[in-house]
């Protein structure tokens, strides 16, 4: 069985993400959705929400799982017999930060990275700035999941009162 990973924060995910999942779900048999963990980051949702986002938006898709790890996505990778991360690729920017993490992952273990080009109409997309946008009151249903987008609104009125 090829199982692949694609590790991320998820903070929320987006319609970007969720692009990179259905490709690598055509690729490989299995593709694991990693929510990685950060104890000193607080997000806007819990570890706990981002996994139920994410498996709300992965419904569809039957060879697609969540999962969360809290230490080396390559020590996840070695335990769960994952043979590749898969990384979505957006900018020169995105280049820079992945080839190191790549490379040092593939030094510690083995395992190798690859990496699917963003599709032209994500590339704009992180979760960060549709953070940015939705708490200022602009418009991001085109770039979200429909539930990732109804709890992105209901979250950020309840920071708001
Ligand atoms: N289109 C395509 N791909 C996209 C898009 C988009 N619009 N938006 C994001 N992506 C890609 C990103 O490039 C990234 O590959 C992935 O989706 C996840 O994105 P984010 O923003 O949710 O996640 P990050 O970049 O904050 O995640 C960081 C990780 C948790 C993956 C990283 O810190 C990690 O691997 N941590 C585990 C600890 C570890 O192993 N550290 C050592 C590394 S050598």
């Amino acid at each position: 069985m090829t199982r692949v990973v694609c590790p991320g924060s998820y903070d929320p995910p987006t319609n970007g993400h969720l692009d990179v999942f259905e490709r690598a779900s055509r690729l490989f048999e299995e593709v694991v959705v990693l929510v990685g963990v950060n104890k000193s980051k607080k997000g806007l949702f819990t570890v706990e929400e981002r996994i139920e986002l994410l498996a709300s938006a992965v419904g569809h898709l039957g060879n697609v799982r969540v999962d969360s790890w809290y230490g080396l996505t390559v020590d996840y990778c070695a335990e769960h017999g994952v043979q590749a991360i898969v990384k979505g690729l957006r900018t020169a920017t995105d280049f820079d930060y992945e080839l190191p993490m790549a490379q040092m992952n593939q030094q510690l273990t083995g395992v190798e990275t690859l990496f699917v080009p963003t599709r032209p109409g994500y590339s704009h997309l992180s979760s960060s700035l549709v953070k940015e946008v939705a708490a200022f009151g602009g418009e991001v249903v085109d770039m979200l999941p429909p539930e990732v987008h109804k709890r992105l609104l209901v979250r950020l009125a309840e920071q708001r009162d």
